[in-house]
C-alpha cells in the first residue's frame, strides 16, 4: 500500500507480545526478548503476555494461568524492568479485544487468506480451524495501536503479520477520514537471531510447540542439557565455508552459524572467519559454551522469580493499570472517529 499522505506525529513507542503457550526457548530469547531488554534504555515500551492470542488453539484453562506467569517471569528474568516497561496480560486491558473487532471490519478476507501463519498452523483441515487463528493477525494489529505503538520488536515469522498491521492502520485512517490517526508501525527484526531454526530440522523454526524437546534450548536448560542437544544437531559432514555462500542448502550448519553470531554479536562472517575449514567437532563445543553463558544465568533467575508469584501478580496487576491509562483514552478517540452513540 502506499504511503499515508499525512503521516503520524505522535511520539515513538515499542509493543511487542510473548504467548502463554508454553516454556521459552533460544528462538524468543533472541528474536525478541533480547531486543526488549536493549529497547527499554532508549524507548517507552510496552509487553505483553498474549492471553487471548494463545486460546486461538485449544489450551488447557488449568495451566493458561500458570503459563502466563512463566513467561512474565521470563521477562523479569530476562533482564525487564517493570518500573520502565508496562508489562502485563492482554486480556487484563478490554481495548484489544475492542479494537480487534474494530479493525475485523477494516481488514479484507484477501489480506488475511495470504498470510502464511494460518496456512502452516491451521494445517490441511483449514475448515476445523477456529475462527480466532484466522483473525489472529488482526488482534495483532488491535495490539499494536491500542497503544499507538510505532516500533514492534519480532522475530523474522511475524514480518507478514507487522506488513497487515499497517495496512490496516492505514485502511482505519483512510476510511474514517482520520489521516495519521494511527501510526503506520515499523517492525524491528534485522539482525542475527531473527529467525533460529529448529536443533532437529533446519528447514523448521525453533518452536515452543515442536513435539520434540531436542529441537530447542529453553530458558531453563541446565548446562548439561544445552551441551547434550547442540551436540545432537544435526548439520552435516563437511567443515564450515570461508564465506556465507557456502551455508547455501546447508541449513542446521546455517542456523548454529547464525545462533553463535547472534549470541557473540557479530555477523555470520565474522563467525566463518574463525571457523572456516573447521568441523563440528570443534565448532559444537564452542558454541555450547556461548550458549550457556547466554542462557544458564537466566534459567538461575527464573527460578527464583517463579519462587515469588506475588511478586508476579504484583508486576502484572501494575502493568495492566498502566497499560489502560495508555489505551482507553486512544479508544475513546476511536469511538468518537467512528460515531458510536455517546462518544
Ligand atoms: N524460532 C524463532 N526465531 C526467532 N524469533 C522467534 N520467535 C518465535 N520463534 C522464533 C519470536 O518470539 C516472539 C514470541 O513468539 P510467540 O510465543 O508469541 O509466538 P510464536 O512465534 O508462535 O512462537 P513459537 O515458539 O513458535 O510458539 P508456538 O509454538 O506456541 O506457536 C515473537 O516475536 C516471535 O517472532
Amino acid at each position: 500500500m502506499s504511503e499515508p499522505s499525512i503521516p503520524y506525529t505522535g511520539p515513538e513507542r515499542v509493543f511487542s507480545g510473548v504467548q502463554p503457550t508454553g516454556a521459552l526457548h533460544l528462538g524468543n530469547y533472541l528474536g525478541a526478548l533480547k531486543k526488549f531488554v536493549t529497547l527499554q534504555d532508549t524507548h517507552d515500551c510496552i509487553f505483553c503476555v498474549v492471553d487471548l492470542h494463545a486460546i486461538t488453539v485449544p489450551q488447557d484453562p488449568k495451566t493458561l494461568g500458570h503459563n502466563t506467569r512463566k513467561i512474565t517471569a521470563a521477562f523479569l528474568a530476562a533482564g525487564l524492568d517493570p518500573k520502565r516497561a508496562v508489562i502485563f496480560v492482554q486480556s487484563a486491558v478490554r481495548a484489544h479485544s475492542e479494537l480487534a473487532w474494530i479493525f475485523n471490519c477494516s481488514a479484507r478476507m484477501g489480506w488475511l487468506e495470504r498470510m502464511t501463519q494460518f496456512k502452516d498452523k491451521a494445517g490441511k483441515d483449514k475448515e476445523r480451524a477456529s475462527v480466532g487463528l484466522f483473525a489472529y493477525p488482526v488482534l495483532q494489529a488491535a495490539d499494536i495501536l491500542a497503544y499507538k505503538a510505532t516500533h514492534v520488536p519480532v522475530g523474522e515469522d511475524q514480518k507478514q503479520h507487522l506488513e497487515l498491521s499497517r495496512d490496516i492502520a492505514e485502511r482505519f485512517n483512510r476510511d474514517y477520514n482520520a489521516p495519521g490517526f494511527f501510526p503506520l508501525p515499523e517492525p524491528l527484526i534485522k539482525g542475527p537471531g531473527a529467525r533460529v531454526m529448529s536443533l532437529k530440522d533446519g528447514t523448521k523454526k525453533m518452536s515452543k510447540s515442536d513435539l520434540s524437546d531436542l529441537s530447542r534450548i529453553n530458558l531453563e536448560d541446565d548446562a548439561d542439557t544445552i551441551s547434550r542437544k547442540i551436540k545432537k544437531a544435526r548439520t552435516d559432514p563437511e567443515p564450515l565455508p570461508e564465506s556465507t555462500d557456502g551455508l547455501k542448502g546447508r541449513d542446521g550448519a546455517a542456523n548454529l552459524v547464525g545462533i553463535y553470531a547472534a549470541l557473540a554479536d557479530t555477523t555470520d562472517q565474522a563467525v566463518l572467519d574463525e571457523y572456516a575449514g573447521k568441523g563440528f567437532g570443534v565448532f559444537k563445543p564452542a558454541l555450547a559454551e556461548l550458549v550457556v553463558q547466554a542462557i544458564t544465568p537466566i534459567g538461575q533467575e527464573l527460578e527464583r522469580v517463579n519462587a515469588d508469584p506475588a511478586h508476579i501478580d504484583k508486576v502484572l496487576a501494575d502493568g495492566a493499570q498502566r497499560a489502560r491509562a495508555i489505551a482507553d483514552p486512544i479508544m475513546d478517540d476511536v469511538r468518537h472517529i467512528i460515531g458510536f452513540w455517546g462518544s
